[in-house]
């Protein structure tokens, strides 16, 4: 009930936050834009999604939080754009629920924020994890290729977590690929986890789509994905997850 009046009451909407994480590319280490990830605090205290996402997700409010950030979005964009700084060069990727893409209204809902808040859909990615996609394949498939025809771009999330069948990745439209972290944190000392990282390497230059490495936490790390042709790279060590004026603040000293 206390997540249900954050949700419903204006007065404690402040109880939500977005941070972002800045996403590096590899070769250049040069900053392209940022995951956006809900936060919530009840009584002083951080819940973490893991527990908060289902919880909204089953009483249909998910939307609400997706609206949220792109609200959010569109704050970091004018903060950006009052430092000089052109909006149009950082993507923001936001993460979807399954329950969200399922709602016939989700894409006019989306494109219609959007227009209202004036984002440029090429500036937005969609994060789905490989189980919300294999679920309604076909559904989701068609909406995923409707919303890139506006532009928007389509990640998959948590790559290799799902233990799923390859063969829907030819069929599925979408833009990026994101190995989960579990792969990637500790890849460097364990050589299990070398050859599934590198599967997916190479799984991802067959079907010639970028791929991004999260949970990157050291330099040796990051010079291992490097090495191994990832395009981007995202984790503590370039930064936490940061909320909006730290975010514009790492924007300035990038530049
Ligand atoms: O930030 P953190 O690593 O604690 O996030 C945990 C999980 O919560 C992530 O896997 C992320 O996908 C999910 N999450 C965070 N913010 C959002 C959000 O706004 N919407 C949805 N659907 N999931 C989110
Ligand atoms: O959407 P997804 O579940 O992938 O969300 C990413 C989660 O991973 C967020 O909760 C974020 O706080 C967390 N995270 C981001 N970078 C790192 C990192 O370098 N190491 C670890 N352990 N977690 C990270
Ligand atoms: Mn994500
Ligand atoms: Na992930």
């Amino acid at each position: 009930t206390a997540l249900r009046d954050a949700l419903h009451n204006e007065k404690s909407k402040n109880a939500f936050n977005v941070v972002l994480q800045p996403l590096h590319d590899t070769k250049t280490e040069c900053l392209i834009g940022a995951e956006c990830l809900m936060r919530w605090t009840l009584d002083g205290q951080p819940v973490s999604p893991v527990e908060f996402i289902p919880i909204v997700e089953s009483t249909g409010d998910i939307n609400k939080l997706t609206m949220f950030t792109l609200s959010q979005i569109k704050e970091a964009k004018d903060k950006l754009r009052r430092e000089g700084i052109d909006p149009k060069n950082y993507m923001f990727a936001i993460n979807i629920s399954v329950v969200e893409i399922l709602d016939v209204n989700f894409e006019s809902k989306l494109l219609t924020a959007l227009s209202d808040y004036n984002i440029d859909p090429r500036c937005i990615k969609l994060e789905l994890t490989e189980s919300a996609l294999i679920d309604n394949f076909s559904y989701v498939n068609e909406v995923l290729i409707s919303l890139q025809s506006k532009g928007l771009l389509i990640s998959i999330d948590d790559f290799g977590t799902g233990f799923s069948s390859l063969s829907y990745l030819c069929k599925l439209h979408f833009d990026e690929i994101k190995i989960d972290r579990s792969f990637v944190t500790n890849v460097v000392k364990d050589g299990k986890l070398q050859s599934v990282f590198n599967s997916i390497v190479s799984l991802a230059k067959n079907l010639d789509k970028p791929l991004v490495a999260e949970g990157v936490e050291d330099m040796e790390q990051m010079i291992y994905a490097k090495a191994k042709g990832v395009q981007y790279v995202q984790g503590y060590y370039y930064s936490k997850p940061l909320p909006i004026d730290a975010f514009i603040e790492y924007v300035l000293e990038d530049k």
